[in-house]
């Protein structure tokens, strides 16, 4: 139950807000379409469900979860935007905090779906952009609509093996990226449960274009870093984040300051986190196990459970995004799925982690000054 359409708004607000839990189905790929791939997962948008048959014993057992969105194989950009992300980025302007994950197994459209392709042709906007620039787009617009007085930054970070790298930072910062003159990029407790990050280059912006060319810059830095430095990028987590103030009068001529951040978090893989036990145990030997995967789900089984004890310290994921998880912030996370039979696997963990995820509350709270 999120509180939607119920009366007793204030002591649901008390009670906290579950996060948003949404899951987007890609398409079979060509390759998969070509090899007769069977389908094993079906959607229904409307009743936002999914549904996954599975065969065990020659028996025929159907799964379905219930979702607060589904976006099935045919679902477009534009669709989830308009229908899942829209309503976030207004929150943001209110002066929420708010942060989108997502999570899923490598090869089901995390990416596509914050970023989304890069055909750039004759400049126009593309039709394959993802969540990260159509929120920039949209920020703009209604700001401009708005002719409102505002100031915004943002920052663009990776974390790779618990090492934070800085997307915007210069690129000769790589060069040094093992030695004593790289760039210190560390993590402060804030003593008000927030951390902040020290040493991490904020960039002051002012139109959409300059955003792009930020992002084009940070995508570049983050593929040479993989070539250079062996990354393999499905372990990787991104964060991208757009700080927004507003300045607002109030009716009796006041001047107020509304501010309010955008999170948009691509997280790794999810394969090596598996419920199963078999799979951790040669993941960790491979040395693959994700510390701050590992941790978010942690994180989210602690917070649903109510246990005393929740371990935002045990990584730096869930350092830098504790106020997401049981927070002030208003906390969406899409969950990508294959409909493939080779990935039902996987993707029944995606499905279940997803579902736990629906009970988990924020106290969302406006900021400001
Ligand atoms: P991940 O980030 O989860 O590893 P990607 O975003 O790289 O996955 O997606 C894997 C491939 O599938 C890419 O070629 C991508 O373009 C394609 N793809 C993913 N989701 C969709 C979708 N909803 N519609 C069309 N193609 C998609
Ligand atoms: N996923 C694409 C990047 C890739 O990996 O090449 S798409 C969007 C968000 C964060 C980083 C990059 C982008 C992306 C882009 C493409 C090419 C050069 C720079 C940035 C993008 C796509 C559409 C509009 C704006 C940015």
């Amino acid at each position: 139950r999120s509180g939607e359409g119920s009366f007793s708004g204030k002591h649901d607000k008390d009670k906290g807000v579950n996060v948003q839990v949404i899951v987007r189905c890609r398409p079979l790929s060509e390759d998969e379409v070509r090899l007769h791939t069977p389908v094993v997962i079906s959607c229904n948008d409307n009743r936002r469900e999914v549904c996954a048959v599975q065969n065990i014993a020659n028996k025929q057992i159907d799964r379905t979860f219930l979702f607060d969105k589904v976006f099935g194989p045919s679902s477009q950009q534009k669709d989830l935007y308009d229908q899942a992300v829209c309503p976030i980025v207004f929150e943001v302007l209110e002066g929420y905090n708010c942060t989108i994950f997502a999570y899923g197994q490598t090869g089901t459209g995390k990416t596509y779906t914050m970023e989304g392709g890069s055909r750039k042709k004759n400049g126009e906007f593309p039709s394959d952009a993802g969540v990260i620039p159509r929120a920039v787009r949209q920020i703009f617009n209604i700001l401009e609509a708005q002719n409102a007085e505002y100031s915004m930054k943002v920052t663009f970070l990776e974390l790779y093996n618990e090492e934070i790298s800085d997307l915007l930072a210069p690129e000769e910062c790589l060069k040094f990226t093992d030695d004593k003159s790289k760039k210190p990029i560390a993590l402060m407790e804030d003593g008000k449960g927030g951390v902040n990050i020290r040493g991490l280059e904020e960039e002051i912006v002012t139109t959409a274009n300059e955003i792009y060319k930020i992002l084009e810059k940070g995508s570049a830095k983050r593929k040479t870093a993989e070539t250079l430095l062996n990354k393999q990028s499905s372990r990787s987590h991104s964060i991208f984040s757009i700080t927004i103030h507003i300045k607002e009068c109030t009716p009796e001529g006041e001047e107020m300051i509304k501010c309010g951040k955008l999170n948009l978090v691509d997280l790794a893989g999810s394969e090596n986190i598996s419920r199963s036990g078999a799979r951790e145990g040669r993941a960790r030997e491979a040395g693959e196990i994700n510390k701050s995967l590992l941790t978010l789900g942690r994180v989210i089984n602690a917070l649903v459970e109510h246990s005393g004890h929740i371990p935002y310290r045990d990584s730096k994921l869930t350092r830098l995004l504790r106020d997401s998880l049981g927070g002030k912030t208003k906390t969406c996370i899409i969950a990508t799925i294959s409909p493939s039979i080779h990935c039902l696997e996987e993707t029944l963990s995606t499905l279940d982690y997803a579902h736990r995820a629906k009970n988990i509350k924020n106290k969302p709270e406006i900021n400001q000054k």
